[in-house]
């Protein structure tokens, strides 16, 4: 199994996509993740990442798709994997096919996590007064949803052409939730 997790922030791309990854056994690669464990060691590609989320920016392109060339050439991605946050721009979609094309392997679905502003907004400033990320303040989160909005919706798009999209209501339990997309990914 081959999926991408997209959504706003705060719509639960995160939660579901360490369920799913036991579920399907399949790895759950974050690219969120990824940064903040760079930015936690200390590294190069950290000190770069850290300036852009914490402005609420999208870190570039360039670096985001090299980490992900390297990690979905590592074994573990060879038989399926779940790309949390990633693609996230119109390029990155592109930079995804190429990698795919060359590996010879196609996606077998997009689910796309839906959750109103109001309650994403209140769900990562509650993930802030537990966690304190220094990206979950109430301005740089009405930044990272306006940059959801302008850059990464448009994808939905794209791949609702290639009919691979799956709408799930990211509200109510965790549980609930889950339970959607497994219903969902079933009758794809
Ligand atoms: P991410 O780590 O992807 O952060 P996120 O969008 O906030 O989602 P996350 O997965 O953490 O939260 P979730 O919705 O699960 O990205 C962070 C930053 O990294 C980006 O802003 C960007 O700068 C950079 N970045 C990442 N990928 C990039 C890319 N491809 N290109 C460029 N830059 C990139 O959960 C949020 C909260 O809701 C949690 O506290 C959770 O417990 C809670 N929650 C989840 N489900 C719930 C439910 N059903 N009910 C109640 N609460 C729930």
């Amino acid at each position: 199994m081959r999926l991408l997790l997209i959504g706003p922030p705060g719509a639960g791309k995160g939660t579901q996509a360490a369920r799913l990854s036991k579920t399907y056994d399949i790895p759950a690669i974050s690219t969120g993740d990824i940064f903040r464990e760079n930015v936690k060691g200390g590294t190069e590609l950290g000190l770069k990442a850290k300036e852009y989320m914490d402005a609420g920016q999208y870190v570039p392109d360039a670096l985001t798709n090299d980490l992900v060339r390297d990690r979905l050439g590592q074994s573990d991605a060879a038989d399926g994997f779940l790309l949390d946050g990633y693609p996230r721009t119109l390029q990155q979609v592109e930079e995804l096919d190429d990698i795919l094309g060359v590996a010879g392997v196609t996606l077998d679905a997009v689910v796309v996590l839906t959750a109103d502003t109001d309650e994403v907004v209140s769900r990562l400033l509650k993930r802030s007064a537990e966690q304190g990320r220094s990206d979950d303040t109430e301005e740089v989160i009405r930044k990272r949803l306006d940059v959801y909005a302008e850059q990464t919706a448009p994808l939905i798009e794209v791949y609702a052409g290639r009919q691979l999209v799956l709408e799930v209501d990211g509200l109510g339990s965790v549980d609930e939730v889950t339970e959607r997309i497994v219903a969902a990914l079933s009758g794809h």
